[in-house]
Formats: structure tokens, C-alpha cells, sequence
């Protein structure tokens, strides 16, 4: 078993998962992935299962139904800490986030707890978008922003690096929205404990295939979520005490 678990949350990704599971070891040949399927009706299951017997590095957990991105990493998040893993990468499967970034974002997570892949430090990296697309994405970047606090240009990014000690740390239990907005209170939450995120400069593609999940249902549960965050942590704009990484570290690892 390796240290570094890939999790990969799958819906309908039949034309993508093995692409990416080559374009992964190509990049970094010593990981795991899980891959955490809903049930796909397009028979991603049955892909990832032969790719499951096929290759020791590859695990695959079925879901009974489709019940949205946040619940899914949740699984798989616990999944993880239940075996030694000590990183724990979360990233799409339709290609937007590009394996070759993988080592630069592991290296960020031995020096800091959290690394983020970021889209938007030092100008925007995004290839393909529509303008329609971007200005969503940029605009809610901004407003987790303003209405948190949180010290993140591009807190929604979903290409995140964690140390096994923050996820251990962190009550899962409170994570609870189901599309992306989830992104943004697994930093809020691992933030407010104090821990260290640091932003990776990296390139987002466009998916190639397959269909987009995004709909209006996940953007108006991203726009109460921000407020929600708030709200638990009354408005609070800093973390109440700033852990130790390295001696937090030091314990857990
Ligand atoms: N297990 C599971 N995976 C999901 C679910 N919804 C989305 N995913 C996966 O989560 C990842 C991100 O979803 P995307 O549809 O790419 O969402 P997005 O990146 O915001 O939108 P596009 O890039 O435009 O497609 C992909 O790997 C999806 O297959 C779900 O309900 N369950
Ligand atoms: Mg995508």
C-alpha cells in the first residue's frame, strides 16, 4: 500500500476513468486511488471494478445512489482513515485537473497542512471555459471571501492535497452540503482549526467528455452555505488559535 490515497468521485465518467488512472501513474506511479461510484447508469461501476481486479493501486467503492459530491468524498474520506494513508488528494475525474500538477501539490503538503490547486493565483489559469463559466466561478470566489474571511483565492477548487492529521482532526459529520460548495467548508473548517492551507498554482481544463453535474440546485446551495459557515462560526474572521503544523504533524504522521 502506498502513503498518498487519490480519492475520485465518479458519476457517468465510463469515457474518462481509466484515462485518468493512466494519466495518474504516469505522473506519480507510487499512490493508491479510490474511486467512489454512485451507481453510474452509464456502467462507470463495471469499468472500475475490472480496473480494481487489474491493478493493486486501484480501489473502487460503489454508492447505492447518486447523492452529490460532498457525501460521496465524505465516504471516501472515511474510507482512508480507516488504513494509513498519510496524504489524501481529492480530484475530478473528467480530466480538469492535470495529474502532472500532482507532485508540486504533495510537496506543498509536507511544508503546510492543506494544499489547494489554485485556478486563480497569479492570474487565471483556466483553459476552455466559456466567459458565462468563469465569471461564475470568480464571482463565488469572491463572495466566500468576503462573507468568511477565509485566506484563499480560489476556495471552491476541487484539486486539494490534506495531511491525514487535519482530516482527523476535522468532524466530518459537519461537512453536510452535497454539491461544490462542500469544497469550501472542508477549507473553512480546517482553516478555523488553525491549520496551514497553502494555494499551488495550477491549470484547469475544460472536461473533454462526459457531461457536467453542475446545475441551479448547487449554485443556490452554494450561495446559503457561505452563509451557513458564517453563521456556525459567528462570523468569525481568523482562526481562534493557529495550531503548530509541524508539531501536529510530528504526533500523527
Ligand atoms: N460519486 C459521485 N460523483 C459525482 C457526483 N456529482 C459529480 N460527481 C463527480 O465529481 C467530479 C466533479 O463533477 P463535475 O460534473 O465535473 O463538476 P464540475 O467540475 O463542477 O463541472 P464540469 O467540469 O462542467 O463538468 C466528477 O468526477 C464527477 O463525476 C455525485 O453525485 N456522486
Ligand atoms: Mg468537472
Amino acid at each position: 500500500m502506498n502513503t498518498t490515497l487519490i480519492i475520485i468521485p465518479t458519476y457517468n465518467e465510463s469515457d474518462n476513468v481509466e484515462k485518468i488512472a493512466a494519466a495518474v501513474f504516469a505522473s506519480l506511479s507510487e499512490t493508491d486511488i479510490l474511486f467512489v461510484d454512485d451507481t453510474s447508469p452509464d456502467g462507470t461501476g463495471d469499468i472500475l471494478g475490472r480496473m480494481a481486479s487489474e491493478d493493486p493501486r486501484i480501489h473502487y467503492m460503489q454508492r447505492k445512489e447518486k447523492d452529490g459530491l460532498g457525501p460521496a468524498y465524505i465516504a471516501g474520506f472515511r474510507w482512508a482513515l480507516e488504513k494509513p494513508y498519510s496524504h489524501v488528494v481529492q480530484m475530478d475525474a473528467d480530466l480538469s485537473h492535470d495529474p502532472d500538477s500532482l507532485p508540486d501539490l504533495l510537496a506543498a503538503a509536507t511544508t503546510h497542512d492543506v494544499a489547494v490547486g489554485s485556478r486563480y493565483i497569479d492570474g487565471i489559469r483556466i483553459v476552455n471555459w466559456p466567459l458565462s463559466r468563469l465569471i461564475l466561478s470568480k464571482g463565488a470566489s469572491t463572495y466566500v471571501r468576503l462573507v468568511t474571511g477565509i485566506p484563499v483565492v480560489d476556495p471552491t477548487s476541487g484539486y486539494n492535497c490534506f495531511g491525514r492529521h487535519v482530516l482527523e482532526a476535522m468532524n466530518l459529520d459537519d461537512i453536510d452540503a452535497s454539491g461544490y460548495s462542500f469544497l469550501v467548508q472542508l477549507k473553512h473548517q480546517a482553516w478555523m482549526l488553525g491549520f496551514q492551507l497553502s494555494e499551488v498554482p495550477i491549470i484547469f481544463f475544460e472536461r473533454r467528455s462526459g457531461e457536467s453535474k453542475m446545475n441551479a440546485a448547487i449554485i443556490r446551495e452554494a450561495v446559503l452555505v457561505v452563509w451557513k459557515i458564517a453563521f456556525r462560526c459567528r462570523f468569525r474572521r481568523s482562526p481562534r488559535q493557529a495550531c503548530h503544523p509541524q508539531s501536529v504533524a510530528a504526533g500523527s504522521r
